[in-house]
């Protein structure tokens, strides 16, 4: 049985779950999500490169977002944690028409790519060791559910930076 449409029915979980769950209750979400992508034995390995990555310098050390697109040449795989030496905490969180919620887990599509851009999907860094200026580079390492640990350095840019292709 494959798993068709599947973006569409991720979101109408993630809406349906936004209504009965408060923003602890993310988990419920994410064993639905989880439980839909089981199935998937039919695309093999993932093939991921990560491009456009970068971190819009946070106000004194403050809380940072951090965005990158995660290529996918291959089959279906899941982001499933981020970290990075020079932070304390970074969270996967997902933006829906009002609001955001943390998940434990993002789905980087078959032959497609995961998106984390602004006003949409993103990550949350805080606890700096030192706080970020521009130019620096953090690493940051992201782990996936099939591929495993993929580290990038993620330079920090102004805060009205965006990337030239959109
Ligand atoms: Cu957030």
């Amino acid at each position: 049985m494959k798993r068709t449409g599947g973006p569409v029915a991720f979101r109408r979980a993630a809406l349906a779950g936004a209504v009965l769950a408060t923003a602890l209750g993310g988990g419920a979400i994410l064993v639905a999500c989880g439980a839909g992508g089981q199935d998937g034995a039919a695309d093999g390995p993932a093939r991921l490169t990560v491009a456009d990555s970068y971190i819009p310098l946070p106000p004194a050390g403050g809380m940072a977002a951090g965005y990158l697109t995660v290529r996918n040449d291959g089959g279906r795989d899941e982001l499933v944690g981020v970290s990075s030496p020079g932070a304390g905490s970074i969270t996967m969180h997902r933006s829906t028409a009002s609001s955001m919620e943390q998940v434990a887990r993002l789905d980087v599509p078959a032959h497609g790519a995961l998106q984390l851009a602004r006003g949409g999907n993103h990550l949350m860094i805080m606890g700096w060791q030192k706080a970020p200026a521009l130019g620096d580079e953090v690493e940051l390492d992201l782990t996936f559910a099939k591929a495993g640990t993929i580290s990038v350095k993620v330079p920090v840019k102004e805060l009205t930076y965006r990337p030239g292709q959109q």
